[in-house]
């Protein structure tokens, strides 16, 4: 069963990994440089059984990337908390108030001029994606700013044109305007390969919480791979995941012993029922998933 690699890496790291402090002073376990395939022929994705994984989530944030928007606010308005802390924890440390997380996203869904001024995450994934920022020279030696460059469309189009090139990657890693992030891409770079008529999708990822966001990340890697299958129509290959800094947090030991004792089942395909006229245009009524039969959710604290 595919999920045997991932059970395998979580074994591994728990096991063998090396203990270290962390930037959230949780603690992790940790190995550097991890590989994990999976092959998506037949609509096969590789959606982990051994717990529940709300691919619905984390598809809802991977159309959110797509919009290029990087407020929280429509996750909200969609239920999406993934990205909650962090804009909460910014408004504490920032006015001092200690509003509680519930009550902060209340606000935020409520009350747009609030979230204008504190939903921002700053320009992550979906800016960095779609709208990759440009400067023109201007005089004095100070710069303009200039059109945004769409990487995803950019991509797709390569994928059309020029199948065979080693170029077809989308990066999330704009050096210059990390600071202004709320949290630095974790899975940075998509690279596309077409083999006969199947396209691969190589992700690297330099840091990685296997227990909490690995399942989402490997979904929704697959799932962008799938999205672009269908609009370059080619088959469905292989998803290639490559993890840098690859860890458990200290405090998910109740997860991960309760995760490495049970058994995958069942094999998860998802459907997407109609196709959108460019990549821009899915929705989350677009895509079913057949034959998704897990175990039972385990809750965690994510670190923030
Ligand atoms: N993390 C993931 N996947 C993601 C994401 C975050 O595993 O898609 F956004 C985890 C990795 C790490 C933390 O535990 O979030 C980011 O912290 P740092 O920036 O210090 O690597």
């Amino acid at each position: 069963h595919y999920e045997h690699q991932y059970l395998d890496l979580m074994r591994r790291i728990w096991l063998e990994g090396d203990e270290r402090q962390d930037r959230t002073g949780i603690g992790t376990r940790s190995v550097f440089g991890a590989m994990l395939r999976f092959d998506l022929a037949h609509s096969a994705m590789p959606l982990i059984t051994t717990k529940r994984v709300y691919w619905k989530t984390a598809t809802r944030e991977l159309l959110w990337f797509l919009t290029g928007n990087t407020n929280i606010r429509p996750l909200v308005q969609q239920n999406v908390k993934i990205w909650n802390e962090w804009p909460h924890a910014r408004y504490v440390r920032e006015t001092g108030d200690k509003i509680a997380l519930d009550d902060f996203v209340d606000r935020i869904r409520d009350d747009e001029a609030f979230a204008d001024e504190w939903g921002d995450l700053g320009p992550v994934y979906g800016k960095q994606w779609v709208d990759w920022p440009t400067y023109n020279p201007v005089e004095g030696g100070l710069f303009s700013k200039g059109l945004g460059i769409n990487q995803v469309a950019q991509v797709v189009e390569s994928l059309r044109v020029n199948p065979g090139s080693r170029r077809h990657i989308i990066e999330g890693w704009n050096v210059a305007e990390l600071p202004e992030m709320a949290l630095p891409p974790c899975h940075k770079t998509y690279q596309f390969y077409v083999a006969g008529d199947r396209l691969n999708c190589l992700l690297y990822q330099r840091s990685c919480d296997v227990a909490l966001g690995l399942p989402f990340n490997l979904w929704s890697a697959a799932l962008l791979a799938r999205m672009i299958v269908q609009q370059t129509d080619l088959e469905p290959g292989e998803l290639v995941w490559m993890g840098g800094d690859t860890h458990l947090y200290l405090n998910h030991e109740h997860l991960i012993e309760e995760q490495l004792s049970r058994e995958p089942q069942g094999h998860p395909k998802l459907e997407i029922v109609r196709r959108p006229t460019s990549i821009f245009d899915y929705s989350i009524e677009d895509f079913a998933v057949h034959d998704y039969a897990p175990h039972g959710p385990i809750k965690a604290p994510v670190a923030v």
